[in-house]
């Protein structure tokens, strides 16, 4: 049983449109399928007003010259119009699309032991096969939304900021019930606070958000400063966090207070992320190296902010967690918006949501009237889009039964049982701690040299063994517990969606990762069981 593709890729996001591309080079016949309409991945998805990506250019793009060289962004920190663009730019000039198939969802995919091929069920009605599923979800395309009593019989309209109708809502004089202070919330937030009739945030945690110091960029100025791309392209693959630098390797500890506040003050004036991934070496693994860089923040975020009260809401003197161990996200006026009069800020740790009415939310003790509400409330991250492909692996398991008890995976791309599947950008990889194509292009070249071996040594089948999954899985477990992220709620360590088992979903390092995938390879590809078929 010959199967219609090598590959099927599925999901058109950096990892998947990077597979693509890999893999066609390499004489491979690859389908890539994504529900979307057009490519962009989480930029698809996303199109809220405000939505736009944390790293600066030229960070968040492919290292491929051919691309970069015929591209130019207009702002610093692209959103996301400008990011879809530039997906478009990307298939056009590596000729995709004819492997592109957009529009269509995989419904199903199940494993068939008799032909070691994968069978995938299409919105369509149609059955596509190939003999590698490569799920390139992302890892946040499940949204998630709260279970709040009396939802449905809200009057207004109400959507999630990642299922915002690609038609768009216009946000002005509406009364916006905001639930929700993350990297989403904070964006819609800013956008909102300038034209609604009345905005109220309904915050659970205060965001500890960073100065992103967005610029306008010309593009005589990319024209220069693409000399140094190379560099950096090599330079991201070389840091934890797949951005340009990573943390000093000193401690916060080991300087005085004028030179920890030096530099403290130098990457807040910087901008962007780097106050969290160019930081002392300890500020994530140590508690009082970490109260530094929290007390320098509250500071600086206070003085924006007259009225005390709100100060202690959204800076408090104590942190909520330690900084950084939940995602931070970038600002440019969030902190000055509760000072407008269209602006409220409502405390759910004094006052939780205790329903939703026609008319409202409704908190302990007041009434909020709103004829839309924004949620802004986050993703199953890592799991929740795979378990949503409903994938079938070996002897009838389901991938939602074999993470019943938690994540496993083998070198985060792939599940003992799930014989050749191997997925970009999922959980137990650096993936959420990763900027985006760093990690997407480190996988993507792994996975197709791997396919490539599998062909010359006549392998048909792989699966990863249970005891290296077991190992890697325990690896990265015991990975995070060196840090202080098992100290926040956050959807680094599952802990945003009931139910999910508490653990580090994501690998803390991608050079450490990287490393060891190529480590892996150099040793024959180690942890999998082959079987020989062609
Ligand atoms: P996040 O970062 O998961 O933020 C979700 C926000 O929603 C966060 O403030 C949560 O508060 C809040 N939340 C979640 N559930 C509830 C309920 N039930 N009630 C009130 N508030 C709630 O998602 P984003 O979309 O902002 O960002 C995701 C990633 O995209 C981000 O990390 C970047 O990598 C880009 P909590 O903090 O849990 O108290």
């Amino acid at each position: 049983m010959t199967p219609d593709y090598d590959a099927v890729i599925v999901g058109a996001g950096f990892s998947g449109i990077y597979l693509l591309h890999k893999l066609r080079g390499a004489g491979f016949n690859v389908l890539l399928i994504d529900a979307a309409a057009q490519p962009g991945g989480i930029w698809y998805w996303n199109r809220y007003p405000g939505a736009r990506v944390d790293s600066q250019v030229p960070l968040y793009e492919f290292s491929l010259p051919q691309v970069w060289r015929t591209w130019n962004w207009s702002e610093r920190f692209p959103g996301w119009e400008e990011l879809r663009a530039y997906f478009r730019h990307v298939c056009d000039t590596l000729n995709l699309w004819p492997d592109m198939r957009m529009g269509t969802r995989v419904d199903e995919a199940r494993f068939d032991e008799a032909g070691s091929q994968w069978s995938l069920h299409l919105d369509a009605g149609e059955t596509v096969t190939a003999r590698f599923l490569l799920p390139a979800l992302g890892f946040a395309s499940k949204p998630y939304v709260p279970n709040l009593p009396g939802l449905d019989t809200f009057a207004g309209e109400w959507c999630h900021t990642a299922r915002w109708p690609q038609d768009g809502i216009d946000l002005a004089g509406r009364k916006i019930g905001l639930i929700g202070t993350g990297a989403s919330g904070v964006q819609v937030a800013q956008e909102a606070a300038k034209c609604a009739d009345r905005l109220t945030l309904f915050q659970r945690t205060p965001i500890l958000a960073l100065p992103m110091r967005q610029e306008p960029l010309a593009e005589a100025e990319q024209a220069q400063e693409k000399q140094g791309y190379p560099d950096i392209f090599r330079q991201r693959r070389q840091t934890s966090g797949g951005f340009e630098c990573q943390s000093l390797e000193v401690s916060a500890l080991d300087v005085s207070d004028k030179e920890r506040d030096a530099h403290f003050e130098d990457l807040w004036q910087r901008g962007g992320l780097k106050f969290w991934y160019h930081n002392f070496a300890d500020m994530l693994t140590n508690r009082e190296a970490n109260r530094h860089a929290y007390d320098f923040w509250r500071d600086k975020v206070r003085a924006r902010i007259d009225d005390p009260a709100l100060a202690q809401k959204l800076a408090p003197a104590n942190p909520p967690h330690p900084f950084g161990t939940k995602r931070p996200s970038l600002e440019q006026n969030y902190y000055e918006i509760f000072a407008q009069d269209n602006v409220a800020l409502v405390d759910l740790k004094e006052t939780p949501i205790t329903n939703i009415t026609p008319e409202g939310i409704e908190t302990g003790g007041a009434a909020y009237d709103c004829d839309l509400i924004v949620f802004a409330t986050g993703f199953d991250a890592g799991r929740g889009g795979l378990i949503d492909m409903n994938i079938t692996g070996r002897d009838g398991l389901g991938l939602s039964q074999a993470w019943e008890d938690g994540l496993r995976a083998y070198l985060g791309m792939t599940v003992s049982g799930f014989p050749n599947m191997l997925f970009a950008y999922g959980p137990l990889s650096p993936s959420g701690f990763s900027n985006g194509p760093t990690t997407a292009e480190i996988q993507g070249d792994w996975i197709c040299d791997y396919l490539v071996w599998l062909r010359e040594e006549c392998i048909s089948a792989f699966d990863a063994q249970a005891e290296a999954e077991k190992g890697w899985t325990e690896m990265v477990a015991q990975a995070g517990a060196m840090t202080l992220f098992p100290e926040a709620d956050s959807w680094y360590m599952g802990a945003n969606i009931p139910g999910k088992k508490r653990q580090l979903i994501n690998f803390p390092s991608v050079a450490g990762y990287a490393a060891l995938c190529d480590d892996v390879a150099g040793d024959a590809y180690r942890g999998f069981t082959t079987e020989t078929h062609l």
